[in-house]
C-alpha cells in the first residue's frame, strides 16, 4: 500500500488570510473534454502536489477542503472533472485535496458508503475542516460557486442543466453537497445500507433535518452546473428498498453511518492529480 505523501498542515503563519471572495471569478464554458490526457492536465497544473493537493501560495485559505468522489469505471468523466476542477479550485484559492474512492468489487454500487470511506480516509490524511461530496460527472459552470462549506450543510448542485437549472423537488440533496466536519459527524455521515441507485441523498437530507440543521444553497445563477449525460451503469440499478429505508431514517440515524462503517482498504495511491482509495465495502448481504 502506498503511503500518503507527508504534507505538513503548518503553513507560514505570517501569510495574510485569503480574501472572503477570491478575485476575478465568473462564468465558465464547460463541455465534455475529449482531447486531453492526464499528462496534459498535469502539465497545465504545475502547482498541484502529489495526491491532488494544492493550497494558495500567497495567502492562508480559511478552510481546508477535502473533495470526495465515489467512483467505479468512469475514467473519462474523471478526466473531464480533473481538467476543469483543478484550475477552478486553484482560482478559488482553496486549500484542498481530491480523493477518488473506488469500489473494488463488481457488486452493487454503494455511493453513500464510498462517501463515508472517503471522509474517514481523508480525515486521517490532513486536518480538513470541510468535506465536499461530489459525483464525478458534475462540473460547476461559474467560478463564483465557491467550493467551500457554509454555516449549514450546503447543497451545491441546485442548478443543474439536466433539470433546466431548477430544483426537480424541494428536498433534493444529490450531486454535490458540502459539510463542515462537525456537521458530518453530527449527522453520523451517510447511511451505509443503500445499495444501488437512488435515495441515499434523500436520506442524508432527512438526517440533516433530524439533527436540527438547515440546508443552504447557493444562488441558482451562480450554481449553474453541467451534468455529463451517460447511461445507467451496470451494477447501479435502481434500489427498490429506498423508500422504506428513508421512512425509517430518523430511527437509524445513530446506528447506521460513520458509527457503523466497516470496510477494508485495498490500496491508497497518491496519483499526481488525486488520491485513489480502492476499497472493499462488501456486497450488502
Ligand atoms: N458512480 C460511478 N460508477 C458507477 C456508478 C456510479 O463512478 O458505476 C459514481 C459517479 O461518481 C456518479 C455517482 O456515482 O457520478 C452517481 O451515480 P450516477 O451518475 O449513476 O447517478 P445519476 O443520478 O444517473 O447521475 C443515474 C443514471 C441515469 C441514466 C439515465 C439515462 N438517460
Ligand atoms: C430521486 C432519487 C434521488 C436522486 C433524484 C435525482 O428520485 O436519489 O431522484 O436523480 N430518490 C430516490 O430514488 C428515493 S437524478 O435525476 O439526478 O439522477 O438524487
Amino acid at each position: 500500500m502506498n503511503k500518503f505523501p507527508q504534507l505538513s498542515s503548518d503553513q507560514d503563519k505570517n501569510l495574510p488570510e485569503c480574501p472572503e471572495i477570491p478575485p476575478d471569478l465568473g462564468p465558465l464554458d464547460i463541455r465534455v473534454v475529449y482531447n486531453t490526457s492526464l499528462p496534459m492536465i498535469i502539465s497545465q497544473n504545475p502547482n498541484i502536489r502529489p495526491g491532488g493537493r494544492s493550497r494558495p501560495q500567497h495567502c492562508m485559505a480559511q478552510q481546508k477542503v477535502a473533495i470526495i468522489i465515489p467512483f467505479r469505471n468512469r475514467e473519462a468523466h474523471l478526466k473531464t472533472w480533473l481538467y476543469y476542477m483543478h484550475p477552478f479550485l486553484q482560482r478559488q484559492q482553496a486549500d484542498y485535496g481530491v480523493y477518488v474512492v473506488e469500489q473494488m468489487e463488481d457488486t452493487v454500487f454503494n455511493r453513500a458508503k464510498l462517501m463515508n470511506v472517503g471522509y474517514a480516509t481523508a480525515s486521517k490524511d490532513y486536518d480538513y475542516s470541510c468535506f465536499i461530496f461530489s459525483d464525478v460527472d458534475i462540473i460547476p459552470m461559474d467560478g463564483r460557486n465557491l467550493y467551500r462549506c457554509s454555516t449549514n450543510p450546503r447543497h451545491m448542485a441546485n442548478s443543474v442543466d439536466k433539470f433546466n437549472f431548477k430544483l426537480p423537488y424541494n428536498d433534493i440533496f444529490g450531486g454535490v453537497v458540502a459539510f463542515k466536519k462537525e456537521h458530518f459527524i453530527k449527522v453520523n455521515g451517510f447511511s451505509n445500507v443503500f445499495w444501488g441507485w437512488g435515495g441515499e441523498d434523500d436520506e442524508l437530507f432527512q438526517r440533516v433535518v433530524a439533527v436540527g440543521l438547515k440546508v443552504d444553497r447557493p444562488d441558482q445563477t451562480i450554481a449553474r452546473s453541467r451534468m455529463i449525460s451517460h447511461k445507467r451503469d451496470p451494477g447501479n440499478e435502481r434500489n427498490g428498498k429506498s423508500f422504506p429505508l428513508i421512512r425509517k431514517a430518523y430511527k437509524r440515524l445513530h446506528q447506521d453511518g460513520l458509527s457503523s462503517l466497516n470496510y477494508t482498504i485495498i490500496s491508497i495511491t497518491s496519483h499526481k492529480l488525486y488520491t485513489k482509495v480502492t476499497v472493499d465495502i462488501g456486497d450488502g448481504e
